[in-house]
């Protein structure tokens, strides 16, 4: 048995309900030994895992990992948040009562961690000092090595955190039992694995994988999950699925802050990063604040103000380039600290690759290993078309890398929000950007946000489905509750903030061209969608937005065939009539939506019936 006392009490861990619970766990998973991180702790932890194979080198201060080729992704179907409150059951919070749920956890957590070190994790899911932070801090307990170092970049740890609390209880206790990967059914009716968040407890309880989102719990279960409720339960915030840029406009001296919810592996990170096009980069600058989640709330000055609750990103690297996105790059450049997982390594070179990262895969295949550990050499003929890297591999660095971070980043005050924006993987249908001027429509769009699925989850890869303020994963209470709650945040806030809905992904019909370029050149839709909140430019009104004129669009130095332009500036009416039906039907399994938004909907469609075709 672990000596939990002398563990806590080397690492100076004083606070009592932060020990009493870690030797609760200790004592439930038969945990060999404790042992409390901080970052501190990093260079050292990086050794041992080098030491006994669970990271190998990836060039000078990089390293590479891969995780059980059945545990590559999240797991929407084995996730569950519990409270004992059936009225907190939405369509796609998979509600369980926690009566339930707590001793079922605990029964597979029992004895599952025999033999190992249960890693004691304090952190902060926001900023120090922020209004936030109450609601920030947390204790993962985990007994896996590379969970402590992905946390180690993704959150801030340290056990002052948890000692400083005004009130020693207020923090999430989060436990990840990593379990015997290779017999838990992974995708079978047996699946053993459970992914709870007991959302009126505080307590995560995550059992069965080592991967992403499954076992990092500062980040999607705390950051989303936990703080989604918390945020609705003291009426005081939003936890969301956003990516938050600033953009700075030198010739104004004005600082303008974005921030926008796109579905999993959808665009966040590539848009945080992004450069603006050379030919606007002598007058704008992009800073990055946060690629995956914000928090968002009402300032003491009566405005809408957000903040990145994260320290680092977990980003995919599929299809990051020099061109798609050179700051990702520098961001896990030498040096860095970088952890790739799953994508193709050399163990003799060192180096990792993965499918977009150059036009072809190495030429050469001597030493190169795909994501499962196989020799590219080895590959049959039937195998040669398939990836050298898993689709949701990714990399993992803290923000100190990015090179476009906000100086301000760290500061307690978060910053103004001045727009809103949804999207998402969209082939047809939805315009390059219509932008929405009303609080409860702009909310509406959210809660219909409609767009193919990602190789982010298991099993829905390119699925078209609703997937409400890019939230569907990660919705910790009734979708009617939540769409008020946020009419209620936002509308609390002084300035109203611009809402957009965007797409980057409407192909050509025949062959299947991405209409858009993308990537840096997104920034050019967000400038107009500005220049419209500032009154500068009048667009185009249509039922479902204010579209761009396309001479109000700043194209200079892009080079987008007219007939692909038209069709992403246009609305197809008959298309969209067919989608009202279908919005219909989506919201209709809401129970309790606000009147607020189902009048948006009926005005949007009356508004497009009207409209000539
Ligand atoms: P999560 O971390 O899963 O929440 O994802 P994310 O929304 O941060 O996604 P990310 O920015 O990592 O993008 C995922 C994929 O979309 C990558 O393969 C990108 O290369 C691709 N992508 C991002 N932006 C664009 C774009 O503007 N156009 C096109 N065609 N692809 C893009
Ligand atoms: C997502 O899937 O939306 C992510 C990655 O941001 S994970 O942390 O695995 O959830
Ligand atoms: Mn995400």
């Amino acid at each position: 048995m672990a000596d939990v006392e002398a563990a806590l009490d080397a690492a100076g861990l004083s606070n009592p309900k932060v020990r009493e619970y870690v030797a609760y766990y200790a004592e439930l998973t038969g945990a060999e030994r404790v042992e409390v991180v901080t970052a501190a702790d990093d260079a050292r932890l990086i050794q041992e895992a080098l030491d006994a194979g669970e990271l190998e080198p990836a060039g000078e201060g990089r390293y590479y990992s891969r995780s059980y080729h059945k545990d590559t992704a999240r797991s929407e179907e084995r996730t569950i948040v519990s409270t004992s409150n059936e009225a907190d059951k939405g369509v796609y919070n998979n509600w369980r009562p926690s009566s339930e749920m707590k001793p079922l956890l605990h029964d597979r957590m029992r004895g599952a961690s025999a033999g190992k070190t249960m890693y004691v994790v304090p952190y902060l899911m926001s900023p120090p000092g922020n209004d936030l932070a109450p609601w920030a801090a947390g204790v993962e307990l985990t007994d896996t090595r590379t969970v402590v170092l992905h946390m180690i970049r993704m959150a801030r740890v340290g056990v002052d955190y948890l000692n400083d609390l005004e009130d020693p209880d207020l923090f999430v206790r989060a436990v990840h039992v990593t379990g015997d990967l290779e017999n838990l059914g992974q995708g079978t009716p047996d699946d053993q694995r459970y992914f709870v968040t007991v959302a009126d407890e505080r307590t995560i309880l995550h059992f069965g994988s080592s991967y992403g989102g499954n076992a990092l719990l500062g980040k999607i279960a705390h950051g989303l999950r936990q703080a989604a409720y918390d945020g609705w339960a003291s009426k005081k915030f939003l936890g969301e699925q956003y990516m938050l840029i600033g953009i700075h406009d030198k010739e104004t001296g004005k600082d303008y802050h974005i921030c926008g919810g796109f579905p999993s592996a959808s665009g966040k990170t590539n848009l945080a990063m992004m450069l603006a096009p050379d030919t606007l980069g002598d007058r704008y600058h992009v800073s990055f604040y946060g690629d995956d989640i914000a928090w968002l709330w009402v300032g003491q000055d009566g405005r809408l103000y957000g903040m990145n609750p994260e320290y680092g990103v977990f980003g995919v690297a599929k299809d990051t380039n020099e061109n798609t996105n050179p700051t990702a790059l520098r961001s896990v450049a030498p040096g860095t600290g970088t952890i790739f997982t799953n994508v193709a390594y050399n163990p003799a070179t060192q180096e990792v690759w993965w499918e977009g990262r150059t036009p072809e895969p190495p030429a050469d295949t001597t030493g190169w290993l795909d994501w499962k550990g196989d020799p590219i050499a080895d590959r049959s003929p039937e195998q040669a078309g398939e990836p050298w890297a898993h689709p949701n591999s990714r990399f993992t660095t803290t923000l100190d890398n990015v090179p476009n971070i906000a100086q301000d980043y760290d500061e307690p005050a978060g910053v103004p929000i001045d727009a809103i924006i949804f999207g998402g993987r969209t082939r047809d249908r939805e315009p390059l950007i219509r932008a929405i001027t009303d609080l409860a429509e702009g909310v509406y769009d959210g809660l219909t946000l409609g767009a193919e699925a990602t190789f982010a989850a298991e099993g829905v890869d390119g699925q078209l489905r609703y997937d409400p303020m890019s939230n569907r994963p990660f919705m910790a209470y009734s979708e009617g509750d939540y769409a008020r709650h946020y009419l209620d945040v936002v509308g609390a806030a002084s300035e109203q903030p611009i809402f957009a809905h965007v797409n980057w992904f409407q192909r050509d019909p025949e062959d299947g061209h991405f209409l858009w370029p993308g990537y840096r050149d997104n920034l050019r839709p967000l400038l107009w969608l500005l220049q419209l909140k500032n009154g500068e430019v009048e667009g185009r009104r249509t039922a479902v937005g204010i579209l761009p004129k396309e001479e109000e669009l700043n194209l200079e130095g892009m080079d987008v065939p007219a007939e692909d332009l038209e069709r992403i500036l246009t609305i197809d009416k008959a298309r969209w009539q067919q989608e009202m039906g279908f919005r219909e039907e989506h919201l209709k399994q809401f129970a309790n939506l606000p009147d607020e938004i189902w009048e948006a909907h009926r005005r949007v469609a009356a508004d497009l019936d009207a409209e000539e075709a």
